[in-house]
């Protein structure tokens, strides 16, 4: 999307913020080959980034971008590619530490129903509990109540 595109959806999402200006850096933050767009995934990062807590609304806005396929869970895929938009957000270069997709499983999954499949419930309790995905949101100012 383009940059005018980017800020007025910006300015949906915070009606009562005065976001222009972040909005301008982060579209050029973000728009790392300075083409002048950027794509959705790149733009929920940012959503993502200016909420100030991580609220029950955050999570679950992000937990159903990141469903990619819209069936309500996170398969291992959908959880790798949103680890990485998370890690990538806090400045982790996923190429060199690529996130543990199956330790995440075993932590999140295997203590609850180890169905293989993350479900909301599960999603909101796992981030309080990943040392990289918490260092991702309180790097950009998330607080820590998770909950
Ligand atoms: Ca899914
Ligand atoms: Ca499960």
């Amino acid at each position: 999307m383009s940059k005018k595109k980017f800020k007025s959806l910006y300015e949906r999402f915070y009606p009562k913020a005065n976001v222009g200006l972040f909005a301008d850096l982060m579209f050029d933050y973000l728009d790392h080959d300075g083409s002048g767009v950027i794509d959705f995934v790149e733009f929920y990062q940012v959503i993502i980034v200016t909420e100030l807590c991580l609220s029950d609304k955050v999570m679950e806005w992000v937990f159903y971008g990141a469903d990619t396929n819209g069936n309500d869970s996170l398969d291992r895929q959908e959880v790798a590619d949103l680890l990485v938009a998370v890690y990538e957000m806090g400045g982790v270069d996923t190429r060199v530490h690529p996130p543990n997709v199956d330790g995440f499983f075993d932590r999140v999954d295997a203590t609850q129903d180890a169905d293989d499949r993350i479900t909301i419930t599960e999603w909101k309790d796992s981030v309080a509990n990943d040392p990289r995905a918490r260092n991702a949101f309180l790097k950009f100012g998330f607080r820590q109540s998770v909950s």
